[in-house]
């Protein structure tokens, strides 16, 4: 098995204090989670901001301070998200990828999110396409139910994404598929021969990152998917979180991937 990539997701857009007192919200806290959880093992970041209110924002300015803060202390690879906030527009979404960061999320399908609509219909996911692929950055397409799947080997098939994409997979968002193992090891066995990582939303976080790691999965843990570090106890940190994953991964003997391997594995 190749070593484990740790991505950490360390604030997302629909998070807010009132739910998890510990948000990190400005460009520095923001910075300072992920800094953290990149010197407890993770060496990717997804990264997501807050305008002064504490709004998701997709601004060219608040992710260009934010990447600096954290390029100024860490080496790491930096994942803008495409997918910003529930209704935010596509021109915003792509905005922050002249910044050329290392990666960039590509969500594959349209899905309920909770009460809203996470739309990204056929038309929505080329124009991030093409805005990804223009600026020399890696997409990782998220997939949160499995049909979204059979579209990212079509626009594979296309050549509207990298023949030999790399997917999230993200299990148990409340209308997507749910964090059944089961599920887990369908689309691991779709996967055979493509870097996959798994994502456990909520309570679904331990399993499915204990499966992931078994199965030569990588995993993605962070206060965006779960704020809890076990039931009725919210994670203190970002860092802890990852943390915990490391010393799952160590107890199963698979090495955790430094950000040079993780490059490598990313074809960065
Ligand atoms: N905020 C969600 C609606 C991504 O970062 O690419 C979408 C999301 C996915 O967080
Ligand atoms: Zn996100």
């Amino acid at each position: 098995m190749k070593p484990l990539i740790i991505q950490c997701c360390v604030v997302g857009a629909e998070l807010t204090r009132e739910v998890y007192p510990y948000l990190p919200l400005t460009p520095r806290e923001i910075a300072t989670e992920a800094i953290l959880a990149v010197r407890a093992g993770a060496v990717l970041v997804h990264l997501h901001v807050r305008d002064e209110e504490g709004r998701p924002s997709q601004s060219v300015d608040l992710f260009k301070e934010t990447t600096k803060l954290i390029r100024n202390e860490c080496d790491c690879i930096i994942q803008y998200s495409t997918g910003g906030a529930i209704g935010t527009p596509v021109e915003e979404r792509i905005a922050p990828l002249v910044l050329k960061p290392d990666m960039a999320t590509l969500s594959m399908g349209t899905i309920n999110f909770g009460e809203g609509v996470f739309e990204n219909r056929l038309e929505t996911i080329r124009i991030i396409a093409k805005a990804i692929q223009a600026n020399g950055i890696v997409p990782e397409l998220e997939i949160f139910d499995t049909g979204m799947l059979d579209t990212a080997f079509r626009f594979a098939a296309q050549e509207i994404i990298p023949k030999k994409f790399c997917t999230g997979l993200g299990f148990g968002v409340p209308g997507g598929m749910n964090g059944d193992i089961q599920n887990l090891v369908t689309l691991a066995k779709r996967l055979e021969g493509y870097v996959w990582m798994a994502s456990g939303i909520g309570r679904n976080h331990l399993p499915i990152s204990a499966h992931a790691i078994s199965m030569g999965g990588h995993v993605r843990v962070g206060i965006e998917d779960n704020i809890y570090f076990r039931k009725g106890e919210y994670a203190k940190s970002n860092a802890q979180l990852v943390e915990r994953i490391v010393r799952i991964s160590n107890e199963l003997e698979r090495p955790v991937a430094t950000v040079p391997e993780a490059r490598e594995i990313y074809g960065l």
